[in-house]
Formats: C-alpha cells, sequence, structure tokens
C-alpha cells in the first residue's frame, strides 16, 4: 500500500494547508511521481514541453540587493552592463528565437520597477514581438496599477514577477523590497487580465518548509499562476550566494512533482539551472510534470545548454517541443 494522501488531489484547491504539502514532499519518491504523472495526464500532452526564449533588455546595475542575483549593483561580479537594448536588436533576437522553434519570447529588464518613459520603449518590443507571431512576455520589477495596464493595452500575453521562497526566508535574500510588494504587483497583473508566470528558485539555503511556503503562497492565489518557474540557483562569483552548497537533484523533482499536483492546470516551467543537470535529471523533471523550458543558449546573464543539446534531449525521450 501506498502512503495515504488526501483523494482531492484531482480537484482545483486555492485553500491548502502547509501540513498538506508537507505530506506530498514526504512521500516515498516513486509514489509522488506517479501522482504527479496522473496528474499531468489528466490536463496536458506528456510528451508536448512548451519553449520560450530569454533576452535581457537592460543588463545589471539594478539598485535591488537580491542575494543570488549577478546583476545587483551591490555585487562585484564583472558582468557586462548595458543600456536598453534599441527594438532592431530586440527584433532580430526574436526572430533568431522564432527560427529556433520558441513560441513564447521573454523579456527581462533589470529594473527595479520600471520609469513611465522606459514603458513606452518596452510596449513598442512588446508590439513589434508579437507582430513577429511570438506570445509576449516582459519581467521589468515591480509595477502601478496604471502601468500593468498599459501593458495589458500594448497586447503583452504574460508578465513574470517571482516570489523566490517561503515569505519567512525573504528577507535574509533580499532586504531592498517586501513579499508585500511582490504580491501587490502580482495582484496589479492579474487585475489587468495579463497572465501570471510566478516562481521561485530552489537551492538557495533554504530548507525545505520554505518550498513548502513558496508552493503554499503560489498555490493559494486563485486563479494559479498560468506559468510557473522553478529555478535551480544558478551560483554566480561574487554574489553572496556563490558558494551555497549543491543542491538535490530529488528534491528539485520532488518540488516540481508537488506544484504539478497542487496547480494542475499550470504551465510547470524547468528554468535556470539546466546547464549544471544531467540529461537524466531533466528527463525526471520532464517526468515529475514540467512542461517548459527555455531555449538558447543563455538566460539573461548566465549559460544555457545549447539548442542542439535540447533538441537531441527531446529527439532522445520523444518530446515534441511547441
Ligand atoms: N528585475 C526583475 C525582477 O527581479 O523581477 C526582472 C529580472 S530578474 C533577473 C528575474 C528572475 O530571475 C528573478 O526573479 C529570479 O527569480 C531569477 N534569477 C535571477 N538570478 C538568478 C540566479 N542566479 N539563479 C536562478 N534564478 C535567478
Ligand atoms: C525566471 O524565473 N527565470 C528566468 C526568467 N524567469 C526571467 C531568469 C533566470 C535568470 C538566471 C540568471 C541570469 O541568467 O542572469
Ligand atoms: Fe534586480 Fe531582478 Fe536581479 Fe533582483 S533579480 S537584483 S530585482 S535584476
Amino acid at each position: 500500500m501506498t502512503a495515504a494522501v488526501p483523494m482531492q488531489v484531482m480537484e482545483f484547491r486555492y485553500n491548502w494547508r502547509r501540513d498538506e504539502i508537507q505530506a506530498f514532499f514526504e512521500l516515498p519518491f516513486a509514489d509522488l511521481l506517479f501522482q504527479a504523472q496522473q496528474v499531468h495526464r489528466t490536463y496536458f500532452d506528456p510528451n508536448r514541453v512548451q519553449v520560450s526564449t530569454l533576452l535581457s533588455i537592460k543588463t545589471g546595475r539594478c539598485p535591488e540587493d537580491c542575494a543570488y542575483c549577478p546583476q545587483s549593483v551591490h555585487f562585484d561580479t564583472g558582468l557586462q552592463t548595458e543600456a536598453l537594448l534599441p527594438l532592431d536588436q530586440v527584433i532580430d533576437s526574436a526572430r533568431r528565437a522564432k527560427q529556433n522553434g520558441s513560441s513564447r519570447f521573454c523579456m527581462g529588464a533589470a529594473w527595479r520597477s520600471p520609469k513611465d518613459k522606459d514603458l513606452d520603449q518596452v510596449i513598442a518590443m512588446v508590439q513589434a514581438v508579437k507582430a513577429e507571431g511570438l506570445e509576449t512576455c516582459l519581467t521589468l520589477g515591480m509595477l502601478t496599477r496604471q502601468q500593468a495596464q498599459r501593458l495589458k493595452d500594448s497586447g503583452l500575453d504574460y508578465y513574470n514577477h517571482n516570489l523566490d521562497t517561503s515569505p519567512e526566508y525573504y528577507p535574509t535574500i533580499i532586504s531592498t523590497r517586501t513579499y508585500q510588494d511582490r504580491l501587490a504587483t502580482l495582484a496589479h497583473v492579474r487585475a489587468a487580465g495579463i497572465h501570471v508566470c510566478c516562481g521561485g528558485i530552489l537551492g538557495m539555503g533554504e530548507s525545505r518548509q520554505d518550498r513548502v511556503g513558496l508552493l503554499h503562497t503560489l498555490v493559494n492565489q486563485r486563479p494559479h499562476p498560468e506559468s510557473v518557474p522553478i529555478n535551480q540557483l544558478v551560483r554566480v562569483e561574487g554574489t553572496p550566494l556563490a558558494m551555497a552548497e549543491d543542491f538535490d537533484a530529488f528534491e528539485f523533482v520532488r518540488t516540481l512533482a508537488v506544484a504539478r499536483i497542487l496547480m494542475p492546470k499550470s504551465y510547470l516551467r524547468l528554468s535556470a539551472g539546466r546547464e549544471a543537470m544531467s540529461d537524466a535529471v531533466q528527463a525526471l523533471c520532464f517526468l515529475a510534470g514540467a512542461n517548459s523550458i527555455f531555449y538558447g543558449e543563455k538566460l539573461l546573464t548566465t549559460p544555457n545548454p545549447d539548442t542542439q543539446h535540447d533538441q537531441a534531449l527531446f529527439t532522445k525521450l520523444g518530446i515534441q517541443p511547441q
């Protein structure tokens, strides 16, 4: 007999308790993966993976002090900084991403929050990328209600704004903003009618309870975020987390599986950290319910597996990118 897990797993709930979420983490690995597969197969084709490409449209010199981030002005990471990119460079990158098979183009800026005049330029980028036949996603930091509405009116499909970890652990990672600030922007994005992309980072020295706490916040949002990126910390020299311990691959896979069970219809993105993962671990991530990745040899500033390697992995696994 497998451990008892409530049968309401197949329902959509927004009132999960932390102890219930913890119980999924404690299941034997095979039982957890089996449940995650059952949920996954109810809502998705298990052999299809959505593919997005990232572009850093403004790089470095960010005033925030996120302990994981190579782009913070507080840490010396030797990063080459870059002002907001010209529109034609963004269009060139979007065209290449489409040729490589990406269906969504995500543009990220190292801002605490955009100024209204920055937004004018970013809106032109959203419109141009959409005209290339790609879905659009932005991640620009905190937004006001009015800014979120302007982005919606410009046709933006997704906004990425991560909660990163539990509310308790958050202040040890970032001191320049609060969890509540993050939740407020997420509420503005949701109210404007933009699809929400919201997830976190594993491997920052947090405990399993913090991973439970992150999922607890995510799964009790109604509706669930449409897209949930789960990043493994990319350790960058010069950041306070450069020397973080190796993160256990099984705990990474477990976290994805629990997320899949609790947010059955959300796209779960196996995000940063794939460069440090074997193909076998990535295959387990797909088995646990991950169904989206970033294509292309760079994330925002750090390396990602090259597209040919990913295409070979998909062929080996019989996965169709879309
Ligand atoms: N500045 C905006 C913000 O923080 O919302 C947008 C860009 S920021 C780089 C986007 C996300 O990348 C962060 O929220 C964080 O979750 C993730 N990230 C940044 N550095 C990372 C790293 N070294 N490893 C894994 N994920 C990272
Ligand atoms: C997300 O959750 N991961 C992506 C995307 N959203 C913007 C960013 C990962 C960044 C990794 C560090 C870097 O390349 O600078
Ligand atoms: Fe700035 Fe975003 Fe990096 Fe934090 S994660 S330092 S807000 S670019």
